[in-house]
């Protein structure tokens, strides 16, 4: 009799449903009952050989059965879901009493950091470090630099022009006659900062740029002089050991002036792209302080004289970083900042 087979299998079923141990065995479970070809199933087949009251009988069995099977099958499931939520909330959890994770160690900016370097070198040396103001007189950025009434650098091209005849200093060089004529003779000093040019910025240009001059004031001072302190200043830089070369360079406020080259270091002399297959690389300008720029300053150059020098470290820190494009310099960017 039908009703009988299905109440057996209905309790078989129920006790599987009730012995099982997870999700799976559950869906087990209810393939081999309820499924399409599971065991519920083939009773439909056999109805249209039953009698009317017969297949009524059957029909009710069937579907009481199918529904307490899903019934059970539900409820099972529910109290594995519950478990296994609970389980994860005991697992993972937040201590919301823990302090927050401190801010992000921050880093020097490349050109602060090669600043510092050649500071130190400097203050080694019995160098001091001066800094002066970045809006600066006409009389200090230029003609106390000897540099002349229809020099370039004078133009409203170059230089950033401010109200009432001040100016954006074009170079450091200011501070430097701010230090001779606030210490006098004898002088070594250095002067970090940053020059402003009135410049259409692309890749290679920029309005601000980074620079540090020095010089050093006293009795006999020589070329010999300038090239020892060049040396041992490239030296640090580079961590090795530098060829220089002295071509004559004209700056107004040296005299006689330098372009101080050196050695490549990428090829070391055969040449390469670096060095545009000269196997020399252009790095500073240099020279002995011009008798007319001690002498506006307050110094005799009878008794007195000096070398100066230019060191561009925003150029410095881009060859040093392999840094392509000027501008990321002063972007403040921090996808790049994070790279220092
Ligand atoms: C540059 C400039 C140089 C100097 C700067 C200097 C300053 C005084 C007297 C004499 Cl007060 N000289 N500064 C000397 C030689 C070169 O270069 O634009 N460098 C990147």
């Amino acid at each position: 009799m039908i009703p009988e087979r299905i109440a057996l299998i209905r309790s078989e079923a129920l006790a599987r449903i009730a012995a099982a141990t997870s999700l799976e065995t559950l869906e087990g479970v209810r393939v081999d009952a309820l499924g399409r070809k599971g065991s519920l199933s083939q009773f439909s087949k056999e109805f249209g050989k039953l009698t009317g009251e017969e297949r009524a009988a059957a029909g009710l069995a069937l579907n009481t059965a199918k529904s307490e099977l899903e019934a059970a099958l539900d409820a099972r499931r529910s109290a594995f879901e519950a478990a296994a939520l609970s389980a994860r909330l005991d697992a993972e959890w937040l201590d919301l009493t823990l302090p927050a994770p401190g801010p992000r160690p921050g880093s020097l900016h490349p050109v602060t950091q090669i600043q510092m370097e050649i500071e130190d070198l400097f203050v080694s040396l019995g160098f001091a470090v001066l800094e002066g103001p970045e809006v600066e007189t006409e009389r200090n950025n230029f003609d106390a630099l000897n540099i002349p009434a229809h020099h370039p650098a004078r133009d409203m091209q170059d230089t950033f022009w401010l109200e009432g005849g001040l100016l954006l200093r074009t170079h450091t060089s200011p501070v430097q006659v701010r230090g001779m004529e606030k210490f006098g003779p004898p002088l070594r000093m250095i002067a970090p900062g940053r020059a402003f040019r009135n410049e259409e910025v692309d890749a290679s240009h920029e309005h601000t740029f980074y620079q540090l001059e020095g010089m050093m004031i006293d009795r006999d001072v020589s070329v010999a002089n300038l090239i020892y302190f060049m040396k041992t200043l490239l030296g640090a830089i580079f961590h090795r050991e530098v060829t220089v070369r002295l071509r004559p360079g004209y700056f107004p406020f040296v005299e006689p002036g330098f372009e101080l080259d050196i050695q490549c270091l990428i090829c070391g002399g055969p040449g390469c792209p670096v060095c545009k297959q000269s196997g020399w690389v252009e790095l500073l300008p240099c020279g002995l302080v011009h008798p007319n720029v001690l002498r506006m300053s307050g110094i005799d150059p009878e008794e007195w004289n000096g070398f100066a020098f230019g060191l561009g470290l925003t150029r410095l820190a881009m060859m040093r970083y392999s840094i392509d494009d000027i501008r990321l310099i002063q972007s403040g960017d921090l996808r790049f900042l994070t790279q220092f």
